[in-house]
């Protein structure tokens, strides 16, 4: 066994000495000859060591305890860069700091080297990768199974304001977290037709696929906070049964011999954008059963190795992130009837009781389905067993005397309207026994809206359980300084009891000179964020100024339009009247558009054409700055998030199911201008409402309006003056001098077709805008707010939803140390 929790596992010397070892022996250089990516890599493997020996005691303490095990299914995993988060939560980062500053080797360089392993899109993939720390931290044994992408999120690349992707290739120089275990794999079958065999009362369906494929795994470590645990991220590679056609290659057919292979390897090869062109799409549905059946494969047998099949839900709590993996409900079906002869009522037992489902959004055009006519040539037998699924429910309600034709057809698997289809997220409903939402609003909608039919036939399956993020990540590493204040402060035992300790920040929010000294910690972040725009984009900053942050994804529904309207009626109102004493503001955007979502990619146009315009007006004498850094990304954000004033949470009421970068801002001591959407709501009640920027339309408000067609908005403009001319300058050209009509359209529909109440709420943004300069000129109340964000913001760890999941859903107790429980 490893030294205690608290201690570093190894000396400044000893390290110093690994790493030379590894960059020896592993890398194959020495001190003279080698380039800071050897350093990079000679360091991680050096941490990867002391992961190796707690992963070999986890795992072998699971097996022991005879513990339940929680598996994660999810198509993506936002990870980011692990290098100072594993040092961190091995104890090691000074150490390691020490030993490479001894070698003459500068830490912050060769930790920059490292790739983001981008294999998500957004929210869903980050908190996947947030609950993975969590789940180690907290000593639940856990893993998380999804596919291991060649290449993850495009790259953006602005040029000329506009938007254009680049293929990512994090995988480039190896990867120093992931071991390759080829002698883990499954064979995963595609299309063909089944048979049925044996007689009438006996008989049984087989599936011939005529294609397979290979799943091979790789394994990534996940370590927990203080090394309590590490459990494993194991990601599925696609490879061909056969890689050369010899007998096509000796005939000539050089290509032919290996398109097989090429195919398979593409199941793996890159991540979707979220984008909902790009749903539907064959190789989509290939990617998700792929990695489900693979993964259930593996677990299966892992399970079968200790216990008989009936025990599967006492032993095993498997989760569905959204509907992606949601296949798994047939495909477990498929392998407990035909593959283990389970009589179909009892694995329909152990299905449900084992499966349990998150659903992320409630945006309509998200919600996957699938052609049944694809379904029944890639997967023959899941289609059989769908249509059994629904036949027994049905029938099932019928036998409860439900006749209703509306409510069958609601809440059947399959969609007659639009071509028959297979509604996955009714699949996984019926297949599970416990349903989330992602923040207290969203779990709402989800019962009268997309399952509300569902929600009256099952009441107790839908569950709320509020997103969270991990504080590990998110302040010891983004803010080392606001770390170091609050170690200074509060003690070293705030590191270990953040969700209970940050409260006593408090009292100290009541001090002058505690505040000053905050104002300090983020003055210092400023500084640095302020020195990466003026190296990438050669624009100055006034780190005096409010630092006001939009970063997400481009959506419309988080209407980055409302702000950039703000912007330009700031814009207005100081050329107006410049000599005013305006808040020097600096509105910082950065995000990434779906490839083939136009409207995105021209908010991100348009913010760069307000950019500079507003940029390079001398008479605003820099009051107003506006950015829009390229790439967003996990290590950006953790650039960013630590450097803000004011955190943008506007999305559309009853739109964002919870939102998980809100929660980042708050801990980080940012101010929040935000609707009552998502998770914001759980803000204002832990945080206290009168210390955020709360405005506009309810989630109800937004409803009535909708559905009273209330969406032009033309009498409303007419008497906003503000805001008309605001419009009225971005389609007049002010902004795109080039292309005078290039956002005609985009006006158009917001004043005639205001889908997303972005007029609807300008007013009220304007004026909670207003309130957040009233603050900011009055030092004391904003710095006082700004402490009292951070010490009540215990509540978003996802720590706190982990501990939710396994006390309600997975019905796991987590073996941490007591001070943490
Ligand atoms: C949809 C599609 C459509 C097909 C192509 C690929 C693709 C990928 C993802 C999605 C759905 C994305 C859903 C999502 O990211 N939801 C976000 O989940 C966060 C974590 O719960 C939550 O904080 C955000 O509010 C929510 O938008």
């Amino acid at each position: 066994m490893s030294q205690p929790a608290d201690q570093p596992s190894e000396g400044v010397e000893a390290f110093r000495a690994r790493i030379l070892d590894k960059l020896k022996y592993a890398t194959g250089k020495d001190i003279t000859s080698a380039c800071p990516h050897d350093w990079f890599e000679a360091t991680a493997l050096a941490a990867r060591d002391h992961i190796i020996d707690r992963w070999e005691d986890a795992a072998l303490q699971i097996d022991r305890s005879e513990e339940k095990r929680v598996y994660y299914l999810s198509l993506e995993f936002l990870i980011g860069r692990l290098l100072v988060d594993n040092l961190s939560n091995l104890g090691l980062l000074d150490t390691a700091r020490a030993a490479l500053h001894d070698l003459g080797v500068d830490f912050e360089e060769i930790r920059e080297l490292e790739p983001d392993a981008a294999l998500g899109n957004g929210g869903l993939g980050r908190l996947a990768a947030c609950f993975m720390e969590s789940m180690a931290t907290l000593g639940v044994a856990a893993h998380g199974y999804g596919i291991r992408y060649e290449h993850g999120l495009f790259r953006q690349v602005l040029i000329d304001g506009w938007q254009h992707e680049h293929t990512e290739t994090w995988l480039e120089f190896g990867n120093p977290w992931e071991f390759e275990r080829s002698e883990v794999s499954y064979t995963v079958g595609f299309g063909g037709s089944v048979m049925s065999t044996g007689d009438n009362g006996n008989s049984r369906q087989v599936w011939l696929p005529n294609d397979t494929v290979r799943a091979i795994a790789y394994d990534t470590p996940i370590i927990g906070w203080r090394r309590h645990s590490v459990n494993t991220l194991r990601l599925w590679r696609s490879r061909a049964e056969r890689y050369l056609q010899l007998e096509r290659f000796n005939a000539g057919d050089h290509l032919g011999a290996v398109a097989e292979a090429v195919k398979a390897d593409s199941i793996s090869r890159v991540l979707y954008p979220a984008d909902v062109t790009e749903a539907g799409q064959e190789l989509r549905l290939r990617q998700e059963y792929f990695f489900v059946s693979a993964s259930l494969q593996d677990l299966l047998g892992r399970h079968l190795s200790h216990y008989p099949l009936e025990r599967l839900p006492d032993m095993v709590a498997i989760q569905l992130n959204d509907t992606h993996p949601a296949i798994a409900v047939a495909e477990l079906m498929r392998l407990l009837v035909d593959e283990h002869d389970v009589e179909w009522a009892e694995a329909w037992r152990l299905t449900v009781a084992t499966l349990s489902y998150t659903n992320h959004t409630l945006l309509p055009e998200a919600l996957e389905s699938w052609p049944v006519s694809l379904m029944e040539r890639l997967l023959p037998r899941h289609m059989q067993i769908i249509y059994l699924i629904n036949a027994e429910h049905i029938d099932a309600l019928r036998a409860r005397d439900i006749h209703d034709f509306g409510l069958l057809r609601a809440v059947s698997l399959i969609e007659e309207d639009q071509g028959r289809r297979v509604r996955m997220g009714n699949l996984a409903f019926l297949g599970s026994h416990s349903i989330n939402g992602v923040s207290a609003l969203h779990t709402d909608l989800m019962r009268q809206t997309v399952f509300r039919e569902l929600h009256g036939l099952y009441p107790e399956r839908i569950n709320n359980k509020t997103n969270g993020v991990t504080f590990r990540r998110w302040l010891y590493q983004a803010n080392p300084a606001l770390t170091g204040l609050l170690v200074e402060r509060l003690g070293e035992s705030v590191l270990d009891a953040p969700e209970q300790r940050l409260r006593d920040l408090e009292a100290w929010a009541e001090k002058s000179g505690f505040r000053k000294q905050f104002m300090a910690m983020r003055q210092g972040n400023k500084a640095a964020l302020a020195r990466l725009v003026k190296e990438w984009l050669g624009i100055n900053l006034d780190t005096r100024a409010i630092f006001d942050v939009q970063v997400k994804r481009i959506h419309e529904y988080k209407r980055q339009l409302l702000n950039l309207l703000h912007c330009v009626a700031l814009y207005q109102a100081i050329r107006n009247d410049p000599t005013v004493d305006w808040v020097p503001r600096v509105k910082i955007f950065a995000g990434k558009a779906a490839a083939s979502y136009y409207q995105a990619k021209l908010i991100i146009k348009l913010a760069n054409d307000i950019a500079r315009t507003i940029n390079n007006d001398p008479t605003l004498r820099g009051q107003l700055k506006v950015v829009f850094l390229p790439n967003y990304n996990v290590s950006l954000a953790e650039i960013i998030i630590p450097a803000a004033d004011l955190s943008e949470q506007i999305s559309t009421a009853g739109m964002e199911a919870s939102g998980t970068s809100n929660m980042k801002f708050a801990l980080n001591a940012a101010l929040t201008i935000g609707t009552l959407d998502g998770a914001n709501v759980e803000m204002s009640e832990q945080i206290g409402r009168e210390h955020m920027f709360i405005f506009g339309m309810t989630a109800d408000e937004v409803n009535l309006r909708r559905h009273a067609g209330e969406l032009d908005m033309s009498g409303l403009i007419a008497g906003s003056e503000r805001l008309r001319e605001a419009l009225e300058a971005i389609r007049g050209g002010v902004f795109s001098p080039d292309e005078p009509h290039r956002y005609a359209a985009l006006i158009q529909g917001l004043q005639h077709q205001d889908t997303f109440m972005v007029c609807a709420d300008f007013d009220a943004y304007w004026a909670a805008q207003l309130q957040v300069e009233e603050y900011w000129r009055q030092p004391d109340r904003w710095w006082r707010s700004a402490i009292l964000n951070c010490a009540r913001a215990g509540w978003f760890s996802s720590d706190r939803t982990i501990r939710e999941y396994a006390a309600d859903i997975w019905k796991v107790s987590p073996s941490l140390p007591p001070e943490q429980g």
